[in-house]
Parts: C-alpha cells; structure tokens; sequence
C-alpha cells in the first residue's frame, strides 16, 4: 500500500484571542461569547488522509487518535507532537445563525498566552463583527473533522500600506492601460483570437 502525504493548511485563533475581553474565564467553554476578528496563526500540517482525528480510543486521552501524519506547524514553524481535534463548539451567532468551532489541542504544545488550544470553524464562517455565544460543545471522535472545512478567514496583513497623496496627475492606473471588451478602446484583436 502506498502512503500519500498532502499539506492542509487553516487559520485558527489563540485560546488567548478567545479569552482577550476577560469574562471567558481561564477557558473558552459554555455560556462564553466572543466577537469575530482576524484569525492570528495559520496551523498547517502533512497527513496521509483527509480528516483531522479527534483524540483518545488506542492512544489515550490528549493523544491523536491518527497514528501517521498531523504533525503540527503553527506560523510556518514545528511545535509539539501532533494536532488533534479536542471537541467542537456550537456557537449562537448575534446574526442569528449558528456556527461550528472545532478546538484544536497539540500534543506536548500550548498555544501562546492564556488558555492552551487553537480554535478554527468548522463549515461556515461568520462575518467580522458577528458576536458568538458558545451553547454547546461536544467531544470529537474518529474522522468526522474534514481539513477542507475548517478556516477563520484571512488573517490581517502584517501591514497596512500608506496611502500616496502626491501622485503625479498624469500617472496611468493599471485599468486604463488594460483595455477590456465593454470599453471604448477598440484596438486590436488579442493574439489568439485572430
Ligand atoms: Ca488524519
Ligand atoms: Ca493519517
Ligand atoms: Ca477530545
């Protein structure tokens, strides 16, 4: 049998980001609520299958439950053993929706700051700005976390490029010398259609 290792790759925030406005505690549980911002790490790992297991059964509790794969990377960098899904949040959403978030723990690795975990969502992701209750949260097993669904959006660039105010007025934009098909620029035929 041959082994075929991908590289899957999520935003997540810190247990720290979710504990941040102090009423959550020492731990983001039930009955705790956040406001969506940008995600602060991306967590990325190499796995011969698509699921990010949940932890126990064979290996013990705080153990992934995946034998081969999901070494852990936050940032770009190794930490810890291996990334496992610790349990699922349900999440009440000031929007009205509801949403997953899957808690993510690393063998041997806490995240920065307060708390231990990372949190990514699971499925669809609530717009900047929505207020998030946690009503439930359920353990994890098996391979019921598939990588594909789990994202916090993008996270917030590592800076935010002044705006030039002395721009020459003669200074072409990139969309006036880029003629498209609805513009009054009838020069010529694109190479490949002629
Ligand atoms: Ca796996
Ligand atoms: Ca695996
Ligand atoms: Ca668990």
């Amino acid at each position: 049998m041959t082994y075929y290792y991908k590289k899957f790759e999520f935003t997540a925030y810190t247990e720290a980001d979710l504990l941040a406005n102090g009423r959550n505690g020492s731990s983001f549980g039930h009955g705790d609520s956040f406001t969506v911002g940008s995600p602060t790490v991306t967590m990325s790992t190499y796995d011969n299958d698509y699921s990010l297991s949940g932890d126990g059964s064979y290996y013990g509790n705080g153990h992934a439950q995946d034998g081969s794969g999901q070494l852990a990377s936050v940032d770009g960098e190794r930490v810890g053993s291996q990334m496992y899904a610790e349990q699922y949040h349900v999440l009440k959403g000031s929007d009205g929706q509801t949403y997953y978030m899957i808690e993510v723990k690393v063998e041997c690795h806490d995240s920065a700051g307060a708390g231990n975990g990372y949190f990514t969502f699971y499925g669809a992701q609530p717009p900047a700005g929505t207020t998030l209750t946690n009503v439930g949260t359920c353990d994890v097993q098996g391979c019921w976390v598939d990588y594909r669904c789990l994202g916090a959006g993008e996270t917030a660039p590592a800076n935010t490029p002044p705006t030039f105010t002395n721009v020459p007025r003669t200074a072409f934009s990139a969309s006036m010398r880029t003629p498209s098909w609805s513009s009054t620029w009838p020069l010529r035929m694109p190479m490949a259609m002629r």
